[in-house]
């Protein structure tokens, strides 16, 4: 029987030693979510690094790794140190992604972090294929493998294989900067069916194999050699159920049984009655807008000082890439803003921003979602962005308000919140008034039109419909070989 074999980088579990005793947790993410279906089916695996690079793993217990993760339908691809160095925080990090998202000052193209990129990618390749069998189907993710569809193709023309993009793919005048860009061209070009959030994505990505390739694209089908190479848009959706069950069972909950941070916001409500929130949650990248929006705040309480004292930025930054330079940088700007403002206007009473530099266990998460008047979420560019997806599925009196950056994938399918241009902070300032001001009939009749797409379009959809196209496109290429 055919077996479907999911591939990213990361594995979905997490793994830590205690001395040599392995202690092993699935991760609950959004991909892991997503793939949970496919992943069950029939004899499905999963492969991606575990986590432990090879020198984390004790002497002697490698095996150890392999039978546990073997429990979990999970296979390693071992990565050293100076893999985990080159591959993953060089050029996937210090490369990929920044040029992806339009910061090409940020790029570095540098020869050894592309030589390990291409190594990796032969690594992720070999273990592939040995797990493999004969017409199996192949759903690999993201940037860090863009060489793989290829590097499957060249070995095993009998498998179907799939790549979804979780970020932007660029316009092709980005994208031609890159050195190796026809190898990474052609790296994608591998696969049977191209996965993308939406479709400026797609169009640019078309775009880019006509111009750098010079292949004939019929609407998103593209003509390489004998094959056809279909490239569409599925917009990724989030577990609507698990959110809105867990906001459900948040406001069952007493006050004194929720979380450190909630019961600070609900005393600090009871004090002071008209006081509002406004939430946003990211990891901390420069992609996310995050000093933008911190400055755009600012801006509204100098043009509208009434709002002194009555809201507060609740801004949650996830540590991410820590031990890149960019996001060193980052972290210590975000730092002096919020220093600097709350240093400013704060009172005795009130801090204009509450800011946690730290990840929250899921519950917390909900609590800060539940509580919040406003989610602000305004990247600078963004291939989807769940966090505006994940508010939208909490708001279970179908209240609150979401402003977004017109720069997030998201924004393409949301268009019931307020859309803004990050970089405006005119714009940003007063779709805050307006959405603290916002009656309650509006904000419930654009909350419930937002609530009924998230919930119809959820991860399990986006899944089943990106394995539904790649099985028509695994059904043409048998027809075309049967004629
Ligand atoms: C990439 C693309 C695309 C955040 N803080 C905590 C926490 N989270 C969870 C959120 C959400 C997830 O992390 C973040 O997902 P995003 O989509 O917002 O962003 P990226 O991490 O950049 O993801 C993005 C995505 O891939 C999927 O294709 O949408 O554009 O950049 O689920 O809830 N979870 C917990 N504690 C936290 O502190 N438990």
């Amino acid at each position: 029987m055919n077996k479907t074999i999911i591939i990213s980088n990361r594995l979905p579990v997490d793994l830590s030693f205690n001395d040599i005793t392995l202690n092993v947790k699935s991760s609950v993410g959004g991909l892991a979510t997503g793939m949970k279906s496919v992943h069950a089916d029939g004899n499905g695996i999963w492969i991606g690094w575990s986590g432990l690079t090879e020198e984390e793993i004790p002497a002697g217990r490698h095996h150890v790794v392999d039978e546990a993760l073997r429990g979990k339908k999970c296979i390693r691809v071992p990565l050293t140190q100076y893999d985990l160095d080159n591959y993953y925080y060089g050029f996937s990090n210090k490369a990929l992604w920044p040029l992806f998202h339009y910061f090409q000052a940020y790029t570095e193209f540098e020869l050894v972090h592309w030589e390990s990129y291409k190594e990796v990618n032969r690594k992720f390749a070999d273990i592939v294929i040995a797990n493999a069998g004969q017409g199996d189907t192949i759903w690999i993710h993201d940037y860090q493998l863009l060489l793989l569809p290829q590097l499957l193709r060249e070995k095993r023309p009998d498998l179907t294989i799939g790549f979804f993009l979780h970020i932007p793919f660029p316009s092709y005048e980005l994208f031609r900067t890159c050195p190796w860009r026809d190898e990474l061209l052609q790296g994608m070009l591998g696969a049977d069916l191209l996965g993308f959030h939406t479709y400026d994505y797609v169009r640019h990505f078309i775009s880019t194999a006509t111009r750098i390739a010079g292949l004939e694209v019929r609407f998103n089908e593209i003509t390489y050699g004998e094959r056809t190479i279909k490239a569409d848009f599925f917009p990724m959706g989030i577990d609507y159920g698990r959110y809105h069950g867990a906001a459900i069972e948040h406001e069952r909950r007493p006050v004194n049984s929720r979380s450190e941070i909630m019961q600070n916001i609900e005393s600090h409500n009871i004090s002071y009655a008209d006081s509002r929130l406004i939430l946003s949650i990211d990891r901390m990248d420069y992609t996310k807008g995050i000093p933008n929006r911190i400055k755009a705040f600012e801006y509204f309480l100098e043009k509208y000082p009434e709002y002194k004292g009555k809201v507060r930025l609740v801004m949650l930054s996830v540590p991410s890439r820590e031990n890149v330079s960019q996001y060193q940088k980052l972290k210590r700007e975000t730092d002096e803003l919020v220093g600097r403002i709350n240093g400013r206007l704060a009172t005795i009473n009130w801090t204009p921003i509450w800011y946690f530099y730290r990840s929250m266990p899921f519950d917390d998460l909900i609590d800060l979602y539940v509580a919040s008047d406003v989610a602000l979420i305004t990247p600078i560019r963004d291939g989807m962005n769940l966090v505006a997806k994940e508010y939208i599925a909490t708001r279970t009196k179908s209240d609150g308000v979401l402003v977004l950056s017109e720069m997030a994938g998201a924004a393409k399918e949301l268009h019931e919140a307020l859309l803004v241009n990050p970089n405006n902070f005119e714009q940003v300032a007063d779709s805050l008034k307006y959405a603290l001001e916002m009656p309650l009939a509006e904000q419930q009749s654009r909350m419930e039109a937002l609530q009924k797409r998230v919930s119809r379009y959820d991860v399990e959809r986006w899944s089943s419909a990106f394995i539904k196209s790649l099985q028509e496109t695994k059904d043409v290429v048998t027809q075309t070989q049967a004629v």
